[in-house]
Parts: C-alpha cells; sequence; structure tokens
C-alpha cells in the first residue's frame, strides 16, 4: 500500500525498531562503561539523519558522528541536542560557527590553528591519529606533540577526544589491526591528561576486538543491520536485524509473444510467449544497470530483472499473470523468500555500504517507528 503523499508507489521502508534492537545488541556485547557513538554520515548510510539519529538517540547511543559540517548543521537545526563529532576535515572557517552551535570537530594539523580567530565560546576537538589508515590523522609522535602544545596555548579549545581509524579490523588476519591498535595505544601517551573520550572502534572492531573499545564505539553498519564484511558476519554472536526495506508495485502486465524483444538494446529476447511486468523504479533511484538479472519477489516467489534498466522503469519476467499494483519487493523479505542488500552487494561486486546510500533522494524514506 502506497503511503498516501506519494502517487509513485517505489519506497525505502527505515525499520526504526530495527535500528534500536541493532544498537541495544550491541550495548549487550560491550561493558557498561563504553559509549556508542552512531554514525549518520552520508544520511545516515541513506537511511535519513534525523530520524535514525533521533531513533538511535532514544536507544542509548550518546552521541553521532557525521561527515561533514554541514551534516552536523543539519542534525543540530533539526532540533538533536547530543554531542555531534564531525569525523572528516572542517575548514578553520566552520570553527566559529561549530563553537556556537557545540559541534565538535576532527583535528590533525597544527596549522588548522593559525587560521582560526579567538573564538567566543569554548570548541571541542577530538584529535585524529593516523595509525595505519593512511587518509586523515596525525602521524607522528613529534607532530602529535606539537599539536598538543599549539592547542594548550588556546584556552578556547578543549580536547574532548581522540581517536583512530582501523582499515581491515572486519578481516580474519589480524596483523594490521595489531599494529594500528599498538601505534594507537603509544600515541595515547604522548597526552599529558587522559582526554574524556578515547575511540577507535568501528562495528567490525567493536564485535571482534575487545581491546579496541576504551570509552566509546563508533557505530556504522552494522546499526543498519548489515555485517561490514562476511567474516564478521560468520563471527557474529546475534543477529543484525535488517533496516531497510525496498518496495514498489506492478504498474503494467502483458503477454508477449516470443521473439518480442525488451527494452534499450533489445538485448532481452522473449523465448516463448512470457508475462512481462514493469516496475516504476529506474537507475536514478539507485537501481543499476548493473542489476539487470537481479531477482525481485513477487507474489513470494523470485523474477529477474529483464533487458536494460531504465532511468525510472525496469521490467521483470513473470511466472504468469499478476494484477496491476501487485507488491514487489527488491530489497527485503516476502513470504519465505528474501533479498538481501548483501545479495545486490555481490551482483555489483561492491560492499554493502554502497547499497542504502546510491538509493537516490527520489526515492522516499518511510518510517515505521
Ligand atoms: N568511524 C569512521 C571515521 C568512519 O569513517 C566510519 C565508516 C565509521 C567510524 C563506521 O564504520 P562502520 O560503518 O564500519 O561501523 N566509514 C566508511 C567509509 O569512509 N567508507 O565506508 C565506511
Amino acid at each position: 500500500m502506497t503511503p498516501k503523499n506519494f502517487y509513485r508507489p517505489t519506497l525505502a521502508m527505515v525499520d526504526l525498531n530495527a535500528i534500536k534492537k541493532n544498537i541495544l545488541n550491541l550495548k549487550k556485547q560491550i561493558s557498561h562503561s563504553v559509549d556508542v557513538i552512531a554514525v549518520v554520515k552520508a544520511n545516515a548510510y541513506g537511511h535519513g539523519d534525523v530520524e535514525v539519529s533521533n531513533a538511535a538517540l532514544k536507544a542509548g547511543a550518546s552521541a553521532l558522528a557525521v561527515a561533514t559540517p554541514d551534516e552536523a548543521i543539519r542534525l543540530r537545526e533539526s532540533g538533536i541536542e547530543s554531542p555531534i563529532l564531525v569525523l572528516g576535515s572542517s575548514p578553520p572557517s566552520f570553527a566559529a560557527v561549530a563553537s556556537r552551535y557545540g559541534i565538535t570537530v576532527t583535528v590533525f594539523r597544527k596549522d588548522w590553528f593559525l587560521h582560526i580567530p579567538t573564538l567566543p565560546q569554548t570548541l571541542n576537538v577530538h584529535i585524529k591519529i593516523d595509525t595505519g589508515m593512511g587518509r586523515l590523522g596525525v602521524t607522528t609522535e613529534s607532530d602529535l606533540s606539537l599539536l598538543l602544545q599549539t592547542i594548550h596555548q588556546r584556552p578556547d579549545i578543549r580536547i574532548d577526544g581522540v581517536f583512530t581509524h582501523f582499515a581491515t579490523a572486519d578481516e580474519e588476519d589480524e596483523n594490521q589491526f595489531t599494529q594500528q591498535l599498538s601505534k594507537f595505544e603509544r600515541f595515547l601517551q604522548c597526552f599529558p591528561e587522559k582526554p574524556r573520550c578515547i575511540h577507535s572502534a568501528n562495528s567490525a572492531a567493536a564485535f571482534m576486538h575487545e581491546k579496541s573499545l576504551f570509552d566509546a564505539v563508533r557505530f556504522g553498519i552494522s546499526m543498519y543491520g548489515l555485517a561490514p564484511s562476511p567474516y564478521v558476519s560468520d563471527n557474529l554472536s546475534a543477529p543484525l536485524e535488517p533496516v531497510m526495506c525496498l518496495q514498489t508495485e506492478v504498474v503494467h502486465v502483458k503477454r508477449v509473444p516470443a521473439g518480442s524483444t525488451i527494452s534499450y538494446g533489445a538485448t532481452y529476447t522473449a523465448k516463448e510467449e512470457e508475462w512481462i511486468a514493469t516496475l516504476p523504479i529506474g537507475y536514478a533511484d539507485g537501481l543499476l544497470r548493473g542489476l539487470s538479472g537481479q531477482e525481485v519477489l513477487i507474489q513470494g516467489k523470485r523474477m529477474p530483472i529483464i533487458g536494460r534498466v531504465c532511468m525510472d522503469q525496469c521490467m521483470v519476467r513473470l511466472n504468469g499473470q499478476v494484477p496491476v499494483g501487485e507488491p514487489v519487493v527488491l530489497i527485503g523479505r516476502q513470504g519465505d523468500e528474501q533479498v538481501s542488500i548483501e545479495e545486490w552487494a555481490q551482483k555489483l561486486q561492491t560492499i554493502s555500504y554502497e547499497i542504502p546510500c546510491i538509493l537516490t533522494n527520489r526515492v522516499p524514506r518511510v518510517y515505521t517507528p
């Protein structure tokens, strides 16, 4: 059934209760003293930043993390009062705004501080250490000492936290992970005073590496019910709750004679008389052309997408006639069958992280509480 505000039946259903269950499940597995920072960057991995943030905070997350200053401002302006950490780089011009909004920024270069005026309100910062991800962060202990000296000369800036990010926490081979963790521990010794919040773990580390928990974990992909990798998936002690379903309805059904071609390029030819359905979803919604051949669920059965996926539509071969308006599940469960985000990721030769992020904002996110 299409919620009445939308004329097109193509919707991404987001189960906020599943978000909560995934956080509670994590909290059961880690010590009570470890906080959960809900990672809601990139519009909460495509699920909807404000709605997911509120659900995560209700479930006991103590802070939110985003990638960019603009994402942080959006959350503040929506009325969210929890701590918000910008994980990515912020320009010096954001410092005054961040202090006014009570937004915490990530710092890793001492020259950043040359460009900011004395701030009217205290700015909280988390120092990022690059222990082997090779992306952002301080790479040497001497650079860290210089950065600490610079910050200590600024009474308007408070070091609230220090963190690093693992490149391989989801892999069976622990070599790189162990090296990163010991480098992080060594860098922590440089702090004359322990910052309030030391954090390093992403979802994979939170489940697999107790030593990486420190004061908080940055919980991203598994809050959305997805395992960071097949290896972590095989080693989870409790199942993750799927959060997103992608659904639509059949808008046209026809019987075509053998030899009929379907869609651009006429790449598909019906071998015999076939029933074909048209679905109102295409690559401009995130159903990428690489998903030709992917199965969808209709009447609890798997039916393949045939021919090229168009911008706004695609066609599916049915195993018999179905009425116009018949519900279609592209991601999620119908009857005994299920199509997972992991299945799409495999078909597209990518990782599950990418799938909810590529659903465009033409697909309304509809929330179940
Ligand atoms: N912390 C940082 C700094 C991150 O970049 C990410 C995810 C997380 C925590 C959460 O990780 P999780 O989703 O595995 O739990 N960042 C990214 C990224 O940049 N590309 O894919 C995931």
